[in-house]
């Protein structure tokens, strides 16, 4: 991103945790299998991951989908990634949110207590049934479903983060694009008040981003509402944010206030700042370099080797013919 938020080799040091804190992918699958609950899982994963005082643990969601334990079927929609997760710890202390700071390691800080009472999402635009709705509305629209997806960031950095959420298509079908709707716009709540980086000037506020409808119908487009089984922490979004895993993580819009539908591609926070680095499209891939680094690989927080940066994230088989025909190095 800027200068400032480059990755940097050494901050990712100074987060690694010790391999032996790690709680084994397999270990969680057979804990979830057996015991038949995300809550048991939790249960031995904060045993393993002691939270340090900044971060407190958040309200329980409640109705997580658990039915579905039907692992095969999972990994085969994309909604699976058998890799190890990323510890809780690591997703809740290393954040871009440049609405409270462009410190990753203080933004958990920064964003301690805001308050997100009385949320609500308006969706507008190009609808029939344009509506504002309450982050109790948007609960009803469709069972929570956990979804264990890969996190790569445009800085070369990447995770594993079990989300919870629904998919965002629910929401869509809810309001009913008209047949001239072609994209959709997002926007983070602007409140410099609630959200001191808004005093800056390091973008342009609010944040915005955007997709192709056709990229916001997709199943593995999600509206994230919490992760590890808890409601959102306000350094990863909260109330809720948009997860989007074969894009760059910067595509993942945080504290959504506004959803609104459009014929034309709508403009976004990065592709602004600027439009040579960052593209609206921002899909992952490791044959395109960013004009300031290589994106063949990446550090998978909390391991020591790099590993390959995999086309579209590991999702081509689900998301490479939304893009037949189109030159992904030239509409990046
Ligand atoms: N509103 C808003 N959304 C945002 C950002 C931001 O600064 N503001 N940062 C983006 C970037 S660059 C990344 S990598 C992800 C990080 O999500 P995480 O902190 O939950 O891992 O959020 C994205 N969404
Ligand atoms: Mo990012």
């Amino acid at each position: 991103m800027n200068t400032k938020m480059e990755f940097s080799g050494r901050d990712i040091e100074a987060e690694v945790t010790p391999q032996s804190l790690y709680l084994n992918r397999r270990t969680w699958l057979k804990t979830a299998v057996t015991a038949g609950s995300v809550m048991a899982t939790y249960g031995v994963y904060r045993a393993f991951n002691p939270i340090p005082k900044v971060v407190k643990a958040g309200r329980r969601l409640d109705g997580v989908e658990h039915a579905a334990v039907n692992e095969a079927d999972l990994v085969a929609k994309g909604y699976l990634v058998e890799d190890d997760l990323t510890p809780r710890q690591d997703i809740v202390t290393y954040n871009n949110f440049y609405e409270f700071t462009t410190n990753k390691t203080a933004v958990a800080a920064m964003a301690e207590g805001f308050d997100t009472t009385g949320w609500s999402i308006t969706v507008d635009g190009l609808v029939e049934s344009p509506q504002t709705l309450s982050m109790d509305d948007l609960r009803q629209l469709a069972p929570l479903e956990e979804r264990i997806y890969r996190m790569r960031c445009v800085e070369a950095w990447s995770m594993v983060i079990p989300w919870n959420g629904i998919p965002l298509a629910a929401l869509l079908d809810v309001v009913r694009p008209m047949p001239i709707a072609k994209y959709v716009a997002f926007q983070t709540l602007y409140d410099p008040l609630r959200m001191p980086g808004q005093n800056t000037r390091v973008l342009d506020w609010p944040y915005v981003e955007g997709l192709r409808l056709d990229e916001a119908q997709n199943p593995l487009t999600l509206l994230a509402m919490g992760l590890y089984g808890e409601e959102l922490p306000p350094q990863d979004g909260a109330p809720v944010r948009l997860v989007i895993p074969w894009k760059y993580g910067f595509k993942g819009i945080k504290s959504i206030v506004r959803i609104t539908v459009t014929a034309e591609q709508p403009p976004t926070s990065w592709n602004r700042y600027s439009e040579y680095e960052y593209g609206f499209y921002a899909n992952v891939n490791p044959e395109v370099p960013h004009p300031r680094w290589s994106q063949a690989t990446e550090q998978r927080i909390g391991e020591s080797g790099r590993r390959r940066t995999l086309m579209f994230n590991g999702y081509e088989s689900h998301v490479a013919a939304l893009y037949d025909g189109e030159d992904l190095s030239i509409n990046f």
